[in-house]
Formats: C-alpha cells, sequence, structure tokens
C-alpha cells in the first residue's frame, strides 16, 4: 500500500534527476567561496529573485535566522506576526541566539499584518525601549493556511518600513507557490523587500536546503552569521546540485499541488462532521477540523487515517493540515476523501 504523506511538503523525496546530478556535481570547498555548483545555485536563484545575492544555508529556519541576526543587533525588536513561522516554530533562535525582542502582531485572515498595526508597535526613541529594526512577514502564510499576500500589500509595508529607516525580511519559505497563485511573476512579489528566504526542499523537492537573498554587502555580512551558527559548508555542490535541479524543473508544476489541495477541500467539504478553514487551499494546504459528532480524539483520527496509509498533521484540537506536493497524485487525493468519509 502507498504511504500517502500529507504531513508536509517537507516529507518530499529528491526526483531521480536531482540524485543524478548529486552523483556528478563538481563540488570545492564553500567555505573558501570555492565550490562552483553552490556559487551556480547561489547566482540562479538570486537572478531568479531579482536580488543582487544568494547564500546558501541548511534550512529555512537558518536561513531566517541569519537574515533577522543580520538586520538586528542585540536588544534590537523584530515585528512579527503571532502566527508566523518564525515566531511559533523556530525555537526563539532570535532571542536564544541573538539577543532579539519580537513584537507580535495578530495575523489577519490573509496572513498579513495590518499597517495600522504596525505603525502602532514602532518605539520611540526612548531608552526605556528596544529599537524597532525591522518587520517580518511571510508568503505564503503556514499558520494561516497557504494563503497569500500580494505584492501591492508587501510594497505598502516595505514603503512605510523604508520610510522609517526599518527594513523588511520575508519568509517566503513557499514563495513560489505564492507567485503561481497571485500570477504575478516571483520578481515582484519580493522586488520591495530588504531580504527574502525561500526553501528548495519542500515544494520543490529538492533534499536539504533554503537560499537567503538580498543586497551584496547584506549577504557579505550574513556570511559571517551563518559561519557563526555553524552553517558553513563544505563540499555542499552535492546538495546545491538538487536546488538547481529544483530551481530549473519544479517551479511551474507547483500549480499542479494546487489544483489538487483545491479537489481535496472540495471533496472535504461534502463530508458531514468537518469544517475546512475558509481561505484555505489558496495553495498547496487544507486545514480542517473534525466536529464533536465524531467520538474520536485527535490522536485516533490521525491514527485511524495512518492505518489506511494516509499521514495528515495535527495543528490542535481535532485540527488538522493536509499539504499536497509531488509526490501526491489525483488517487491518493481520492483514497485521502475517502478515508475521511469512513470516519
Ligand atoms: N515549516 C514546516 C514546519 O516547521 C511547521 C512545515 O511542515 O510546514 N518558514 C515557513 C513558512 C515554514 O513553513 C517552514 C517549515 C520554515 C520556514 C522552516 O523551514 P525548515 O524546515 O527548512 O527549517
Amino acid at each position: 500500500m502507498k504511504i500517502v504523506d500529507l504531513r508536509s511538503d517537507t516529507v518530499t523525496q529528491p526526483t531521480p534527476e536531482m540524485r543524478e546530478a548529486m552523483a556528478q556535481a563538481v563540488v570545492g570547498d564553500d567555505v573558501y567561496g570555492e565550490d562552483p555548483t553552490v556559487n551556480k545555485l547561489q547566482e540562479l536563484a538570486s537572478s531568479m529573485l531579482g536580488k543582487e545575492a544568494g547564500l546558501f544555508v541548511p534550512s529555512g529556519t537558518m536561513g531566517n535566522l541569519v537574515a533577522m541576526l543580520t538586520h538586528c543587533q542585540r536588544g534590537d525588536e523584530v515585528i512579527l506576526g503571532n502566527k508566523a513561522h518564525t515566531f511559533l516554530y523556530e525555537a526563539g533562535g532570535i532571542s536564544a541566539l541573538g539577543g532579539v525582542h519580537s513584537c507580535q502582531l495578530p495575523n489577519q485572515a490573509d496572513g498579513s499584518l495590518a499597517l495600522d498595526d504596525i505603525c502602532r508597535s514602532i518605539r520611540e526613541n526612548d531608552p526605556h525601549q528596544p529599537i524597532t529594526r525591522l518587520i517580518a512577514l511571510e508568503n505564503t502564510h503556514n499558520r494561516c493556511g497557504g494563503t497569500f499576500q500580494d505584492p501591492t500589500y508587501t510594497n505598502q509595508v516595505s514603503d512605510f518600513a523604508h520610510q522609517r529607516g526599518l527594513f523588511v525580511h520575508l519568509d517566503g519559505a513557499r514563495i513560489f507557490n505564492a507567485a503561481i497563485a497571485c500570477r504575478v511573476p516571483v520578481k515582484q512579489m519580493v522586488d520591495s523587500v530588504d531580504s527574502v528566504t525561500f526553501c528548495l526542499s519542500k515544494g520543490l523537492c529538492a533534499p536539504v536546503g533554503s537560499i537567503l537573498c538580498g543586497k551584496k554587502d547584506f549577504i557579505y555580512k550574513a556570511i559571517r552569521i551563518r559561519k557563526q551558527l555553524g552553517g558553513g559548508m563544505r563540499q555542499a555542490g552535492v546538495l546545491a546540485a538538487a536546488g538547481i535541479v529544483a530551481l530549473e524543473t519544479m517551479v511551474e508544476r507547483l500549480k499542479e499541488d494546487h489544483e489538487r489541495a483545491k479537489f481535496l477541500a472540495e471533496g472535504l467539504k461534502k463530508l458531514p462532521n468537518l469544517t475546512i478553514d475558509k481561505g484555505t487551499a489558496m495553495t498547496n494546504m487544507v486545514f480542517l477540523s473534525v466536529n464533536s459528532q465524531i467520538k474520536m480524539s485527535t490522536n485516533e483520527i490521525a491514527g485511524y487515517l495512518n492505518e489506511k496509509g494516509i499521514r495528515i498533521g495535527s495543528v490542535g484540537e481535532r485540527r488538522f493540515r493536509l499539504v499536497t506536493h509531488y509526490w501526491i497524485n489525483d488517487d491518493d487525493i481520492s483514497r485521502t476523501i475517502e478515508a475521511f468519509a469512513d470516519l
């Protein structure tokens, strides 16, 4: 029985083309800047995003951490969402390792931060207060349902931030999903932000890695922070080779994942006792709740589906997230809907 793993797009495995490219990769010592495959990936990524330079990092978490520690000094404050991945799921790295304070604002339904809230949160020049330095956005927004924000919004936040001498970092782990859903070139999605991280190892299927992009002088500083965090890798070209294949072959097909997420949400919507979150299935995620008519706990529901070969992620009491990706086909979606119907 095929396991239909909908827990995340992080479970994707490299494609045969990626494995071949990894085996053939020309490598060097990247801490010396001498790995030609890493250099090629960084150039490709930064040119696709329209940024001056890129930096290969082991994970999205490290990409965000490096970015925030490059923008901020100890005691500085970053404005972020209370549902942001950087706030919820990155082990408090910015404060634990960088002494960076966070100001959490309520995320709106689409994952955005309200401009009025941002405006009210900027600190006075007063020695009692931390110094506001950075605004961190997330697009697509994971905990808000895989929602996306269009570039008009991102530009408004950036204009506002820049007028006040603040920087903007975008956690664009799934920025290509956002660009495709928004039908806007990815460059336009990230044009106004100072730095952006995106992941190669989610919907794009590479086994490891993310890229942090920004201006040349920003990336120059970021290299030192990555080194401090132990993220300087040596013959990383074997990993970067898969990343190049990911960027060259996997971006356009993300729309298939979005179509399947819609198909899944439509099928599940017809079932009793389930509520699909509003705004969900805008990209490759479906969030749903199971009501108390079904007399099973969160773990029992996940366990029951697991026995049928369907893996889903729980994100709260009787709440679940299902994520479509390259290794999920139409039959898998039908099987999932049937398994939920049997609940
Ligand atoms: N998200 C994971 C979990 O950590 C929740 C997932 O399964 O979705 N930014 C965003 C928006 C993310 O969703 C993730 C991973 C990251 C950053 C971190 O990426 P990695 O896992 O490479 O550190």
